[in-house]
């Protein structure tokens, strides 16, 4: 269970709101609100993609899986390969800043070193 919390303001003072002497039990009262809420948010996944393209060495793929999704030799060798053989790929789910920051450096890293690799993200 989530509790919401945030500071309300009101716009008008209790004795201005039909509350004649002023004794508003406390609802026209600055202070805090809290509200419940029933089913908390997880937060969204979102999954990185790899595309696949005819010029970028298949050695510099396997580069980028190891440098920044942390594959060893073999996992990075079998994604390359099934990008290359369908076109695209998962390279791993992650919370939607992290999946951003990880298409960034893939494709900075691509771009310093003149391939065309793409990257992308996808909500999961
Ligand atoms: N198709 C590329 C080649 O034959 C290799 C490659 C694999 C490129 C995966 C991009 O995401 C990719 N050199």
């Amino acid at each position: 269970m989530l509790i919401d919390t945030a500071f309300v303001s009101r716009p008008f003072r209790a004795a201005e709101d039909g509350d004649r002497d002023g004794d508003s039990g406390g609802q026209n009262q600055i202070g805090v609100a809290t509200k419940t809420r029933a089913k908390p948010k997880k937060p969204s996944q979102f999954k990185v993609l790899m595309l696949n393209d005819d010029y970028t060495p298949m050695e510099f793929v396997v580069m980028c899986l190891k440098r920044f999704f942390n594959m060893d030799l073999e996992q990075a060798t079998r994604v390359m390969l099934h990008v290359h053989q369908k076109g695209v790929g998962v390279c791993g789910i992650f919370p939607y800043e992290i999946a951003e920051t990880k298409v960034n450096q893939v494709m900075d890293f691509a771009k310093q070193n003149q391939h065309p690799l793409q990257c992308t993200l996808e909500k999961a």
